[in-house]
């Protein structure tokens, strides 16, 4: 059952898109104070759990500590850090009382989760213009599922985004791409997309390509059609300000930017130097600015990624003016001088929320203040997109995922979850986050593999990607300057390409489990609790997952171990895909075991009375031969196989 209440005048963020009627009473649960913006409170007994919030740091359960729901361009994911690029206002309460929440509320909103007092949730924001939306089910798995139905269905890609991807921050010509593709064909590692990060574009604008570097774009991507390879060129937020850039003049002359308060264009520095934001929570500016992938596609691209669209920011010209004044004014006249001022001021110039009250947005003609709908600038991006693409070729699908996002963003697209790091530690809140992200819609969702920042191991990269075999979007992807990450770039290359191999032996089901989820609003990717509900030790279990309805997966986190405990909550076949190609099976009852992982093979679990289809490996997933379909596990149980031509809108 679900009940909506509703506070002073909420703006309309588009996340619930069932009509629902206003309760009248009041909120059954904790407690409500209006009196300084919105609060909700409430006691939380000792054993109860609380999911949900999508993209957010700690674990599956969220309780003791303190989120704060304001995208944020965050290439810091330490363990102490509030804010990651996504707002998803959604939690559960699951214990003695069991009911869960959407917060529908544009702006900046937080959610202390027994942070400053350990038995106490609080949720709260600035303003009291917001719809609350209760829901109660007998459980958690049940709550998610009434609140997917009101949020519409999942954004479903194309088949060959369920094959591997290799990105880098960094490749600038033809050659670079070309070499990439040549030595993971070469040593016969499977790969199906290659993304390009900014530096294809001319100068960093948006919808251009880089004359000199890639004189013949359209051949290009033709060529790596040919070899089963699909480019996927990035897409920034910022327009660059270039007298003569059509995108820049036509945007200006409609007035399609964001303005400052004196309905001057606002004026931010990213990638490109100086930028106009397009205005996407304007439905005009909206068309237009998805109007534009039209560009890319007319030469053969078939999907994006939308990035620094929370929006990031790296200074202004009134924030540069602000800090030259206290440069030249304050600094050396502070009496708390010598202190970090001069630091933190500087390095306070990038997403000041500062600058975020300097612009607005023209919605139905009314000057809205950027701040305040901080939060659906990423979802509106990636509607652009998707609702160009859309009118462009109604009947086919694009690969596309963006960076920031709001519940609402799943029906347009996927989301990777942004500049992690090459730490063990981020495997794991990679696995935590999966489930997470499934509960508000996102489902297809991965992490850069390998990590993005810092230097990778080799032996991160291939848990990581043992991992990875199970998360819809697949891609190694690294920052510019750090070490080669690339599968080729590490010794005994076989390893690499048997993991990424069994990815491919999988895809059947991974893709069949995932339309599945999508189609009826269910999830891919599950905590053990969501199943196995009447068992308390599944209630503590955060490295371990279900994929789909068949398996459990128990991926390998911690450095220089050849194993690691599992738990399982009834009798299953253990699976491992070995290098040599074959597959072990051991049937282990229920209860604790240590497993033996090594580097190069990777487990899954299949649960009691179930099986799966595996394939042979293919290189690509246009040369997956169905004919080698197989069924492993408890093979006397039937499989539902779900297929489709991977390419066409499913209605
Ligand atoms: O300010 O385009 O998260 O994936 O490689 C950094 C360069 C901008 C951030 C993205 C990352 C991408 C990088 N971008």
């Amino acid at each position: 059952m679900i009940k909506k209440y509703s506070y002073g005048t909420p703006f309309q963020t588009d996340t619930i898109i069932t009509p629902l009627e206003t309760s009248a009473s009041t909120v059954e649960f904790g407690s409500i104070l209006l009196s300084e913006g919105f609060q909700f409170t409430y006691k939380m007994a000792d054993n109860d759990i609380v999911y949900g919030l999508g993209e957010a740091n700690r674990g599956i359960n969220k309780r003791g500590f303190i989120y704060d729901n304001d995208c944020f361009d965050n290439p810091h994911q330490t363990e102490e850090q509030r804010s990651f690029y996504a707002a998803h206002n959604f939690i559960i309460i699951d214990g003695t009382e069991h009911f869960g929440m959407y917060f529908d509320y544009p702006g900046k909103i937080t959610f202390d989760i027994g942070y400053t007092l350990q038995d106490t949730l609080t949720v709260s924001c600035e303003n009291a213009d917001l719809n609350l939306y209760v829901i109660t089910g007998d459980t958690s798995y049940d709550i998610v599922k009434q609140f997917r139905k009101i949020i519409g269905r999942s954004y479903i890609p194309p088949k060959y985004a369920f094959g591997f991807g290799q990105s880098r921050w960094g490749y600038k010509a033809r050659q670079d791409f070309e070499n990439v593709v040549t030595n993971y064909r070469e040593n016969h590692i499977p790969i199906d997309m290659l993304y390009m990060d900014i530096d294809y574009m001319d100068s960093f604008k948006d919808f251009t390509v880089n004359e000199d570097e890639f004189s013949d774009f359209e051949g290009m991507v033709n060529d790596m059609q040919k070899k089963h390879i699909h480019l996927i060129p990035i897409i920034d937020a910022g327009v660059k300000i270039e007298d003569s850039y059509d995108i820049y003049e036509e945007g200006k002359e409609n007035s399609y930017f964001c303005k400052r308060e004196d309905g001057t264009d606002f004026e931010a520095a990213v990638w490109p130097g100086l930028t106009h934001f397009p205005d996407v929570l304007n439905p005009d500016a909206r068309a237009w600015f998805g109007s534009k992938y039209e560009r890319l596609i007319s030469k053969g691209i078939d999907g994006f990624w939308n990035d620094m669209c929370e929006p990031a920011i790296f200074y202004t010209p009134e924030g540069v003016a602000e800090y030259k004044n206290y440069l030249k004014n304050d600094l050396l006249t502070s009496e708390t001088f010598p202190n970090f001022d001069a630091r933190t001021k500087a390095e306070g110039l990038a997403n000041s929320p500062e600058d975020y009250k300097r612009f607005y947005h023209n919605i139905n003609g009314k000057m809205v203040r950027h701040d305040k709908v901080h939060n659906l600038y990423g979802m509106n991006m990636t509607r652009a997109a998707f609702e160009g693409l859309e009118k462009l070729e109604p009947n086919k699908r694009f690969l596309l995922f963006s960076r920031s996002s709001f519940i609402g963003a799943h029906r347009y697209g996927g989301v990777w979850t942004g500049d992690n790091c090459s730490w063990w530690s981020h495997l794991l809140l990679n696995i935590k986050m999966m489930p997470s992200l499934n509960m508000c819609g996102f489902l297809y969702a991965g992490a850069d593999i390998g990590g993005f920042g810092s230097n990778t191991t080799r032996d991160l990269l291939l848990r990581w990607l043992a991992f990875g075999v199970f998360t819809p979007l697949m891609r190694n992807h690294s920052a510019i300057g750090t070490r080669n990450q690339e599968c080729y770039s590490f010794e005994h290359i076989e390893d690499f390409r048997h993991v990424v191999g069994v990815r491919y032996r999988l895809l059947p089901y991974i893709y069949s489990e995932f339309m599945k989820a999508a189609i009826s609003d269910d999830m891919y990717c599950k905590p053990l609790a969501f199943e196995y509900s009447d068992d308390n030790m599944c209630r503590q279990v955060e490295d371990q997952l279900m994929i789909g309805n068949e398996i459990m997966i128990t991926p390998v986190y911690t450095q220089n171990t050849s194993g690691r405990y599992v738990y399982l909550p009834e009798e299953m076949k253990f699976i491992k895909f070995m290098p040599n190609g074959t597959i072990s099976e051991t049937v282990l009852d229920k209860g604790h075991h240590y497993i033996e992982v090594q580097l190069n093979e990777v487990p899954l679990f299949i649960r009691r009375n179930k099986c799966i289809p595996i394939v042979n490996a293919a290189e690509c997933v246009d040369d997956i031969d169905i004919s080698s379909m197989k069924m492993i596990g408890y093979t006397d149980a039937d499989y539902d196989l779900y297929d489709d031509d991977g390419i066409s809108i499913i209605r």
